[in-house]
This record gives C-alpha cells, structure tokens and sequence, in this order.
C-alpha cells in the first residue's frame, strides 16, 4: 500500500490544498509583505474603523482577548448618532424602524448573533450573551429584544431626529436603491459630505487577534437604510457578513448583504485562505464570485471584505473602488485603501 502522503501527490493534492498540516506559501502571500503584523492586530471596516480600532486596541495592548476587543471596538459606532449605518442613528426601515443585526465569533466557533433587534444600542452585546448565556446562536426581533430587556440592557429609541428627517425625505420619492459606498457619503444629512470625511461612517465588521494568537470578530449593522420591514442582511449570519476559524483565520464583509449571502462571503475568504490564498487574494476571489453572476458589471453595488490571517497577515478587497480599512498594530494605526475588481474599468 501506498503512503498516505504518496497517494495524495498521485492525486495531484497536496496537504496545503487539503487544508492539512502546515499552509504552503500562494503567490499572493509573497505580493504582500507589508500586510502582516508579528504581534496582536486589529483591522475593521470604512475609514471610522479607527476609533473602533483605538477601543480594541486598548484591550489587545494589555494583553486582553480578541473577543473583548472586537465587542469593545464594535460598541463605538453603535453608540455614535452620527453613524446612520450602525446602532443609535442608524437610517430606519421604510416604515421608520431602526432594526439592528449583529454577530460576534471567536476562534473556537461560539457564536451569537441577533437579527433585526429594536430599541436597543449595543447589540454586539446582545449578540455576546446569545454566544454565552443561550444555547442557540441567533434570536431575531421581538426574541432577541425580549432577551435584551431580561439581561438588562436599557431599552431606548434608536431613531435620531436627523435620521427620521432623511428618512422623511425618502419617503418623498421611496425608491429603493442601494448605491455604492453611501456609507462614505451620508448625503442624505450632510450635503457636501466628502466620501471619507471626517463625519461619514459606516457599518463595522471588526476583526483582532490578540497576544496568545487567538482570532475574533464582530459585525454590527442597522443594515440598509429604507430597507423593508423584516430584512435581514449579511452581517447577522455566520459565514456570511462574518467567519471565524481558529487554524486559519477571520473575515468580515460589508457593502450590499444580499450579495454577500448568496456566496456565503465571509466562509468563501476563510475557506480559501484554508487552502493557502493570502488574505487580499482570498477576499479578490470572494469578489469575483459576486460578480460572476452578472454579464455585465455592476457599477451600481458596493461590496467588500477583509481577511485577517492567523498568522498576522491581513488584507481586503471590494468589487468598487472607495473601499478602505482600518488596521491597527503595535507600529500604530493606518487606513488602507482596498483594491477593487471594477476600479481599473
Ligand atoms: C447589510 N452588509 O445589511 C450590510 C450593510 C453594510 O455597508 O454593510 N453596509 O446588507
């Protein structure tokens, strides 16, 4: 009888392309040397990622878990009223309600995760004691408020008076159209508004890995704004808006969930950097399956992830240009601006 390691090279496999045993380096690994970090790392989503990240930072420089880091970085957006894509603030449903979906992970696989929550700030939170006190991993609207209230978290209205006002104005025309990087604009309240500026935020997906080389993430979103009543985006699923494997690593998506749920997004990054694609090169795969469906490119939907590597490398993608993340190490913290499948046409 043949070896096992022989057989597999009859085969053509190898223990990388199984995900077996050590990785084998991908020609992307080599293309990338500046995306790595030797020590603990955060990376999260959109150019407000560093306030999140400063948050998460704080936990991973005393040596803290990833897990407290990315539900401490999560919670900045959620409790910013100026964020109209996160927690209080957020732009409601077309009927005027503020629904929250979020998901945390860590590198053991608990999960928690809620879905189209109301009236409550820190659904990170909610999303953690799903994970910990409950045996499921997803409570949805009046359940997962329900349980919110029982673990005494503070009930509160969500609904800002100038995210009522932008929905208002919505009303006028109601159309729904999700547009590309809306999160960098918030045109809606802030005319003028640069793509990037000081004021524009987004939806957050966080992920660390801290001192002992354990990986968590986070996803917090109040998803798309005027979406209809009940939707539930990428960001609350598991595999979908957020992926944690231990052996190999963490990924997060942002941009328009549908899409992203269609491919499983966040599994797609994490299974192919099991098979040995850098970060970069897995979320660039994760893309083009996206835009595989369409026969002629989507200029109008926005769509990104970004990956982070057990081993401390680290990268992003996004099918537009204008996508840009924020990565935190011991060096200090950066944005970086993403590559995108569309950006060259
Ligand atoms: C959703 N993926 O609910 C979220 C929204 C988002 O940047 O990420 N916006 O579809």
């Amino acid at each position: 009888m043949l070896p096992r390691r022989n057989f597999l090279q009859l085969l053509g496999l190898t223990a990388a392309t199984l995900g077996l045993g050590p990785r084998s380096a991908h020609a992307g690994d080599q293309a990338a040397p500046a995306s790595a970090s030797a020590g603990p790392v955060v990376i999260s989503t959109w150019n407000f990622g560093e306030a999140a990240n400063a948050a998460a930072w704080e936990i991973l420089a005393r040596r803290g878990r990833a897990l407290d880091a990315v539900e401490a970085g999560a919670r900045v957006p959620e409790a910013d009223p100026d964020n109209h894509s996160v927690g209080l603030g957020g732009y409601p449903d077309r009927d005027g309600h503020v629904t929250l979906d979020a998901c945390i992970m860590d590198h053991l696989g608990n999960l928690g995760s809620v879905a189209c929550l109301e009236d409550i700030v820190h659904a990170v939170s909610v999303a953690r004691r799903v994970m910990e006190k409950t045996p499921h991993v997803l409570l949805v609207g009046e359940g997962a408020l329900q349980f919110a209230l029982s673990e005494g978290f503070p009930r509160q209205n969500l609904l800002t008076a100038e995210a009522e006002k932008a929905w208002r104005e919505w009303l006028k025309t109601a159309e729904y159209r999700p547009q590309p990087n809306i999160e960098r604009l918030n045109h809606y309240t802030i005319p003028g508004s640069v793509p990037g500026g000081e004021r524009n935020h987004d939806t957050i997906g966080i992920l660390a890995l801290d001192h002992d080389r354990h990986l968590a993430g986070a996803c917090t979103t109040s998803g798309m704004a005027f979406k209809l009543r009940g939707r539930v985006g990428d960001s609350p699923i598991s595999g979908a808006g957020l992926f944690v494997d231990g052996e190999v690593g963490a990924a997060s998506a942002t941009g328009v969930g549908e899409e992203c749920l269609r491919v499983c997004g966040s599994h797609t990054v994490v299974e192919l950097m099991r098979q040995g694609r850098a970060p970069e090169q897995a979320c660039k795969e994760a893309i083009e399956r996206i835009a595989r469906r369409y026969p002629t490119p989507r200029k109008d939907l926005q769509m990104a992830f970004v990956a982070l590597h057990r081993d401390g490398r680290f990268g992003g993608y996004a099918l537009q240009p204008g996508f840009s993340y924020a990565v935190t190490t011991a060096e200090g913290v950066r944005q970086v601006e993403a590559p995108s499948l569309l950006g060259a046409t």
